[in-house]
């Protein structure tokens, strides 16, 4: 499986963390969604391959910004 993090900006305490890991773990594919709120990351494991963009999108659309992937 391949591990990706991507920073996420504009988190502030754990009910953002809370849905931005439920907004990763609905996209299908995406398993072991892990945010950190300290770091503003987003760590997941792909089960198959994942666009980019789906999870940027998935961010975006519950009101965080999608920062780069590291
Ligand atoms: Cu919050």
């Amino acid at each position: 499986m391949t591990t990706k993090t991507i920073e996420v900006k504009g988190m502030s305490c754990n009910h953002c963390v809370q849905s931005v890991t439920e907004a990763l773990t609905k996209i299908d594919g995406l398993v072991n969604v892990k945010v950190d709120l300290t770091f503003g990351t987003a760590t997941y494991e792909e089960t198959k391959p994942v666009s980019d963009e789906v999870v940027k999108a998935a961010i975006t659309n519950i009101g965080f910004t999608p920062g780069a992937f590291r």
